[in-house]
């Protein structure tokens, strides 16, 4: 790696696969010898899961906009701080289930507090750390809707939102991906192994060292 570490993001609305596609690319990334950190948001540390808690699984808590980005924001600082940096000091893949995007998105674009805004401060909590990549997956909300109920799977709080919060979002990341030289969009329809081999494929364009020459 010509740097040390790599910083890999996924991202998209609700349900679009993003945890199945971590797991199948820690898989991946094992294989190839590499070593990978993989965590989501908010949460990968003590403080970000009771955070977490608080904001998904609280319906009863009356939780204003302002509050919800600034909790997403008090997560984020502890987990640039206590897991992304080290592990890209270590030079591992840092592979994150969610990142910045998802407070542009969803606090900047979705409860309208504004890009700009959600910019600024998230840069405090990240004292200015960037992904290398960010891979926005791409399906429509009713489309992610339908594979989580075949699971059974209840909403939290923000799930809960409604369709049209869910199409903000989803047009939120087309529009934030496409002004944005470290972000991809990739088609998240399909089978997950046709998802996976673009998302592959991806990576082996955008970092022939160490993706470039390996296949499967
Ligand atoms: N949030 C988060 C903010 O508002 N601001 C922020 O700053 C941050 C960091 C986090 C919530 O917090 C919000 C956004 C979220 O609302 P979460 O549970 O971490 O919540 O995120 P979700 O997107 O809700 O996670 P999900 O687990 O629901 O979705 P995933 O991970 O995208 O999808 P996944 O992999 O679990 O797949 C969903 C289902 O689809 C199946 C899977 O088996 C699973 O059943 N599946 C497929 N089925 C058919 N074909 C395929 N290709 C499939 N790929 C997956």
């Amino acid at each position: 790696m010509s740097r040390a570490g790599l910083f890999l993001v996924l991202e998209g609305g609700e349900g679009v696969g993003k945890t199945t596609h971590a797991l199948l690319l820690a898989d991946w990334f094992a294989s190839l010898g590499l070593t990978v950190t993989r965590a989501r948001e908010p949460g990968g540390t003590r403080l970000g899961e009771a955070i977490r808690h608080v904001l998904l699984h609280h319906r009863d808590l009356a939780i204003p906009p302002e509050s919800e980005l600034l909790l997403m924001l008090a997560a984020r600082a502890a987990f640039v701080r206590e897991v992304v940096r080290p592990a890209l000091a270590r030079g591992e893949i840092m592979l994150s289930d969610r990142f910045e995007y998802s407070t542009f998105v969803y606090q900047g674009l979705g409860r309208g507090l504004g890009l700009e805004r959600a910019r600024q401060l998230n840069a405090f909590a990240t004292g200015g750390l960037r992904p290398d990549l960010v891979v926005v997956l791409d399906l429509p909300p009713a489309g992610a809707a339908a594979r989580r109920r075949r699971e059974g799977r209840t909403d939290d709080r923000i799930e809960g939102e409604g369709e049209g919060f869910l199409t903000r979002i989803h047009e939120g990341y087309r529009a934030l991906a496409a002004g944005d030289p470290h972000a991809v969009v990739v088609d998240g329809q399909g089978t997950s192994e046709e998802v996976q081999e673009r998302i592959r494929s991806v990576l082996r364009a955008r970092f022939p060292e160490p993706f470039g020459s390996t296949e499967g």
